[in-house]
């Protein structure tokens, strides 16, 4: 079977042939790869080809595909039961491991996707605040439900409007959209509305539009704003969680958000999120609180045993390191290689997820990510595709790097980069 027959096929029972928009190649055009096995830093697709992952599952799969002790983990628990629907000191042990590399999480609740975890923190600012309001920022993401699939209004403190049909617009109201890195426009959001702010969720460094770092103190005045209107500071840590350090950004920076949002990494590859906090907000979730919130599989004992056994490898600090020591070798090697063959390339790294950008500055928000030449990403993308090394399907995605990305695989990437770099400059000669 062609990867084409694949798609073809998918195509008549899946909408669009996929199950997340994203992975139907429609930002770069071809046609989607449809893999049947990972190994290590590879993915082999229906036709027998491997590439070397960047993707990682959008982030999961930081130990590369197939790591004996998560797989060993997962069917030794499988060989058990795949789910109770009643609690399992699995739960317990994974809350108590996160816990203690995010103290400000002094409790959780288990979800099973990063979607869930931010909606269930945004619930809880409303129900323990009273207020109707949420701050988000322009190309930052926090999942798929209504109230964060909302454009910017009109004027950058007007409410938000519907970015989706199906979002009804009394619920966009409730979303004010402001430009990441714009601490003004927040200070002046409170002054005008404060009163009516319940809180603010933040990626505390931009993963879904790029990788976009906050600017020296911005983090630290949503803080100090929301503080002192009395709103929630959340940070959404889906993607950067266990990257920087396995405190996530807020260990890094020595920061307190009143909730913080997980999933990816803490599933190992199988279905978790989770959204933590102070007990005195979090107490406010069902059973012990008015705030409801449920889930089937939420704490399932095969995907907590996927996510304890993958943080107990991060926790070995030489492999951190080397994860580390890898990801800012492969950083350096795109800087170099791009300015070699005279092509702008600007690259963010925050431990070992990278933000690529065709440009010589490094963007600060959404309109500045637009304004990059991200329309060279395509033939990149392709040009990468092509050697056997497979980027996300998007310019506005960010780049992963695994612990199974070894020097050799990645001097692999840099030489068939140079490649692509120099038929990019040709072409723009
Ligand atoms: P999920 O519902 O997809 O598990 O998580 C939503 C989410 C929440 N917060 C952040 C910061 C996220 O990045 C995400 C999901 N990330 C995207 C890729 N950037 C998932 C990939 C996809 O949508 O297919």
């Amino acid at each position: 079977m062609t990867n084409a027959e694949a798609f073809e096929q998918a195509a008549n029972v899946l909408v669009g042939g996929v199950d997340s928009p994203v992975r139907a190649w429609k930002a770069v055009g071809g046609t989607p790869r449809f893999f049947v096995r990972g190994e290590g830093a590879y993915l082999e697709d229906v036709e027998g080809r491997r590439y070397v992952d960047y993707v990682c599952s959008w982030g999961p799969m930081i130990l590369g595909h197939g790591r004996p002790e998560v797989v060993e983990a997962v069917c030794e628990t499988a060989r058990k039961t795949l789910s109770f629907g009643a609690p399992s000191p699995l739960e317990t042990e994974l809350a108590e491991r996160i816990r203690s590399f995010f103290p400000t999480m002094e409790k959780i609740r288990f979800v099973t996707s990063g979607t869930e975890a931010t909606m269930t923190a945004l619930r809880l600012a409303r129900g323990t605040t009273g207020r109707p309001l949420v701050v988000k920022f322009a190309g930052c993401y926090h999942g798929h439900h209504d109230g964060m699939l909302v454009a910017a209004g009109s004027g950058a403190l007007t409410l938000g409007t519907p970015d989706s049909p199906g979002v009804p617009e009394e619920v966009a109201r409730c979303t004010l959209v402001l430009p990441y890195n714009d601490i003004e426009a927040v200070e002046t959001a409170f002054q005008k509305q404060g009163r009516e702010i319940a809180a603010v969720i933040v990626e505390p460094w931009a993963g879904n539009m790029g990788l976009v770092p906050p600017l020296p103190g911005f983090l630290e005045s949503l803080r100090e704003i929301t503080s002192r209107h009395g709103a929630l500071l959340v940070f959404d840590e889906v993607i950067t969680g266990f990257r920087p350090a396995e405190g996530g950004v807020q260990q890094k920076m020595g920061l307190t958000p009143d909730l913080t949002c997980l999933g990816k990494i803490i599933g190992g590859g199988l279905p978790v999120g989770a959204v933590g906090g102070r007990g005195e907000i979090m107490n406010h979730l069902a059973p012990l609180g008015p705030v409801y919130q449920a889930g089937t599989l939420a704490g399932n004992p095969v995907a907590m045993a996927s996510g304890l056994a993958t943080l107990e490898v991060l926790s070995r600090s030489d492999l951190r390191r080397q994860l580390d020591h890898q990801a800012a070798f492969f950083e350096t090697g795109l800087v170099e290689t791009a300015r070699h063959c005279g092509i702008p390339l600007s690259v963010t790294r925050l431990g070992s997820v990278l933000g690529l950008f065709f440009s010589s500055s490094l963007p600060r928000n959404l309109d500045e990510v637009r304004a990059t030449k991200a329309n060279l990403y395509p033939a990149f993308f392709h040009g990468m595709a092509e050697r056997g090394h497979l980027f996300a399907p998007s310019a506005f995605e960010a780049t992963f790097v695994s612990l199974a990305h070894d020097e050799k695989i990645l001097r692999s990437t840099l030489d068939a980069a140079r490649e692509v770099f120099a038929s990019l400059a040709e072409r723009r000669a």
